[in-house]
């Protein structure tokens, strides 16, 4: 492949329902590639630093309730308002690791309902991931998790419909791992997929090829 190709970072996502580990496993997914000497940068979406991310966190915690369409597309546009910057650093040679991104948007909102092909669109031509990690976990594993149930969305009954949206976005740039081992294996399982992907073009997602 070219030197272009070569160079860029890669754009890992982890998706899962909540309290699947991914924040534990992008947080040593990124320290462990950071001893291989790769530039690393950890994401998370929603992004809630930004004044978008602030509406977005007040949904989250119930201080504000939103149609089901509206907060939609905020989460859409909150990944759009850090597009420039994730292109620039892909392009730069950074790997960028995300906690979350667009497959959440769908998967959540259309376990409320709203129908499946109107929730992509709004994240049509963001940059593709080259690989996301599922961490697979039953919504009945997660509730007992420590923090289940605070947030919105956090019932075992509406996991169970995400899980089920989940399954019907994936595509075979999806590695979907058993979460429910200790963290370590976990982890090695993780790290030994992302290690053997092979570099490819930067693709955008959803768009026909
Ligand atoms: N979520 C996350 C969505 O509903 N749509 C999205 O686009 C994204 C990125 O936000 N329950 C939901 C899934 C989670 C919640 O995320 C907060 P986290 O990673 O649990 O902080
Ligand atoms: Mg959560």
């Amino acid at each position: 492949s070219s030197p272009l190709i070569e160079n860029r970072g890669q754009l890992i996502v982890f998706e899962g329902l909540d309290k699947s580990g991914k924040s534990t496993q992008s947080q040593k997914l990124k320290e462990a590639l950071l001893k291989d000497g790769q530039f690393v940068d950890l994401w998370s979406f929603p992004d809630r630093n930004t004044k978008l991310g602030d509406v977005i966190d007040s949904y989250l915690n119930k201080r504000l309730e939103l149609d089901d369409r509206s907060i939609h597309l905020l989460f859409s546009a909150n990944r759009w308002e850090k597009v420039s910057k994730l292109i620039k650093l892909l392009e730069s040679g950074t790997t960028v690791i995300t906690d979350r991104y667009a497959f959440s948007g769908v998967a959540y909102s259309a376990a409320k309902g709203l129908p499946l092909e109107w929730c992509k669109q709004p994240d049509v031509g963001l940059p593709k991931p080259d690989c996301v990690i599922f961490l697979q976990l039953s919504p009945e594993a997660g509730a007992k998790r420590n923090g289940f149930g605070e947030e919105r969305y956090e019932k075992t009954q509406f996991q169970n419909k995400v899980l089920e949206q989940f399954m019907q976005i994936k595509d075979e740039s999806w590695k979907i791992i058993n979460a429910d081992q200790n963290m370590e294996d976990l982890h090695q399982e993780i790290y030994k997929h992302i290690k053997s992907l092979k570099k490819e073009e930067l693709k955008r997602l959803w768009e026909k090829d």
